[in-house]
C-alpha cells in the first residue's frame, strides 16, 4: 500500500496551497499510487453494468490506466526487456505495472473502477462482496519480483523458458535446452512425464485457471498428466478468468470444498499436500487488461461477441515472463505453419488440427509471437 508520504502532506499544509496542490498532483502522476488515494471517502459500489448492454467493447476514459507498483524490480541486466530498442514495444510496456491481486488491493473505490471492465479484465456483472471475500484471503507476495536473479548469474540476467503445449514440440528434442534456463514456465496441461526429451522436466512457474486444473486432470490422464507440476519451490500463478476462480480461491485458501461452479470440489487436492500460500499468486485484472489493450487487441472486441475475447493462458504466461524475467525463450507457441503439427505435443500418435476456440484470436497470436521474435524481444521456437 502506497499513500502520499507524510512529508508531502506536511509540506502541503504548512507552506502553500495552490502551488503545492499542482506539485502534489504531478507527484501522484509520476508516482501513481498502488492504491487509490481517495479510498477513505465513504462510497458505495456502482450499479451493476451488463455485458449485453454493450454491442462492442465499451472504452472508458480510464480504460488504459493501470495500477502501478513502485516497488517493482529494477533490472540491471543489460539485455532486459526494459532496455529494448524496439520503439513501439518500449512505448507500450509498463515495467512497473501491478502484476498481482491480493488483500488490501480491493476496496469500494477500486471496485468502482474495475467493475467497468468485463472478466478477466475487471469485475463487470459481479457482486462486490463475492469477489472481495476471496481477494481478502490472498496473501501479499513477500517480494514483487517472484524470480530472483540466480546466484550463478554473471550478468544479473534472469533467463526463462515459457513452454506452451503446441504440437510443434513433438520430436523437437528441445528438452535439454528448455531445462537449461534459470526458470521454466508452463501452462495448462503441462505434461512432462514421457515427453522429457522434447519438453524438459522442470517447472518453476505453473500458470493456470480453476478450469484448466479441473479439466486437464480429467482429460489428460490418458497422456500421463496425473498431477500438476510439484517441483520444489514451484510458484503457482492463477489467472482469475471468471467468478468461478474467486470461488475456487476461497475454497483453496480456506481448505474447504468450493461453492458455485465447482461445487463440492476441494481445490487443495490438486496440490497433493504440497500447497503453500506463500508460493501462490493471482494475476491482477489490470495486468490482464494491459496485455489485451496494449499488445493483443483483437478485431473481435469491435463485434457483438466482444466480451468473449481474451488472450490464451499461454499468452498471459508469456507476458508474465516478459515482466518477471530478462531474457525469454518461447517454446510450443503457435506459428504460421501450425497445420503441420498436432494440436498438442502430447498427441504424438494421431495428428489433430488446432481447434480455434471463439474466445481467442489465434491469427493475432501467430502474428504477435512472430513480431516479438523478429524484433528480438523473445526467441520463438520455430521449425523450418
Ligand atoms: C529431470 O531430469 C533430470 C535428468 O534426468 C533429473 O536429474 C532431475 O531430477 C529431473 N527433475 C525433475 C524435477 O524431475
Ligand atoms: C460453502 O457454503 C457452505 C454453506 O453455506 C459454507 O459453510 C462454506 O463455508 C462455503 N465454502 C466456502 C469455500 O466458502
Ligand atoms: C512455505 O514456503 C515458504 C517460502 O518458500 C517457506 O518459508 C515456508 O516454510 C513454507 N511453509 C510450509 C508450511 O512449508
Ligand atoms: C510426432 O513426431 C514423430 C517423429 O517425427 C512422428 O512420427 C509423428 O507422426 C509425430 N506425431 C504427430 C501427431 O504429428
Ligand atoms: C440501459 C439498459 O439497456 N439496461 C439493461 C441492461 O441489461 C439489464 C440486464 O439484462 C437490463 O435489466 C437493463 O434494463
Amino acid at each position: 500500500m502506497h499513500l502520499i508520504p507524510n512529508i508531502v502532506w506536511r509540506y502541503l499544509i504548512n507552506d502553500c496551497f495552490y502551488v503545492c496542490l499542482v506539485k502534489l498532483l504531478t507527484f501522484v502522476q509520476k508516482n501513481p499510487p498502488t492504491v487509490t488515494v481517495f479510498s477513505q471517502i465513504n462510497i458505495t459500489p456502482i450499479p451493476v453494468l451488463y455485458k449485453k448492454n454493450f454491442t462492442k467493447l465499451p472504452v472508458w476514459d480510464f480504460e488504459d490506466v493501470y495500477l502501478r507498483n513502485n516497488e517493482a524490480r529494477k533490472p540491471t541486466c543489460p539485455k532486459s526487456l526494459q532496455n529494448t530498442e524496439d520503439p513501439k514495444f518500449k512505448e507500450a510496456v509498463l515495467p512497473d505495472v501491478q502484476l498481482w491481486l491480493y488483500k488490501g488491493l480491493l476496496n469500494v473505490a477500486e471496485w468502482n473502477r474495475l467493475a467497468h471492465f468485463n472478466n478477466p479484465f475487471g469485475f463487470m456483472e459481479y457482486k462486490y462482496n463475492e469477489v472481495k471475500r476471496a481477494v481478502d484471503l490472498i496473501p501479499k507476495p513477500k517480494s514483487t519480483g517472484i524470480l530472483p536473479v540466480p546466484e550463478s548469474s554473471k550478468d544479473d540476467c534472469i533467463r526463462c523458458a515459457v513452454v506452451g503445449s503446441g504440437g510443434i514440440l513433438n520430436n523437437s528434442k528441445m528438452g535439454k535446452e528448455i531445462d537449461s534456463h534459470d526458470y521454466v514456465f508452463r501452462v495448462n496441461g503441462a505434461v512432462t512425464q514421457g515427453y522429457e526429451e522434447d519438453v524438459g522436466n522442470r517447472t518453476s512457474v505453473y500458470v493456470h485457471t480453476a478450469f484448466s486444473l479441473y479439466a486437464n486432470i480429467l482429460m489428460l490422464k490418458k497422456y500421463g498428466f496425473n498431477s500438476i507440476p510439484q517441483d520444489e519451490g514451484i510458484k503457482y500463478v492463477m489467472i482469475p478468468e471468471g467468478l468461478r476462480d474467486f470461488e475456487w480461491i476461497q475454497g483453496l485458501l480456506q481448505g474447504k470444498a468450493t461453492n458455485g461452479s465447482f461445487k463440492g470440489v476441494r481445490p487443495l487436492k490438486y496440490f497433493e499436500g504440497k500447497f503453500n500460500e506463500s508460493r501462490f499468486y493471482v494475476l491482477h485484472p489490470d495486468f490482464l487488461r494491459y496485455i489485451r489493450n496494449r499488445f493483443m487487441p483483437s478485431k473481435q472486441m469491435q463485434g457483438i461477441h466482444w466480451a468473449m475475447y481474451r488472450p490464451t493462458n499461454g499468452a498471459f504466461a508469456l507476458f508474465l515472463a516478459l515482466h518477471t524475467c530478462d531474457i525469454v525463450d518461447a517454446y510450443g507457441f503457435i506459428t504460421e505453419d501450425h497445420h503441420k503439427y498436432s494440436n498438442y505435443y502430447y498427441e504424438t500418435l494421431k495428428k489433430t488440427s488446432v481447434i480455434f476456440f471463439i474466445n481467442h484470436d489465434y491469427g493475432l497470436e501467430i502474428k504477435t509471437w512472430k513480431k516479438l521474435h523478429d524484433s528480438g524481444i523473445i526467441r520463438l521456437f520455430q521449425r523450418h
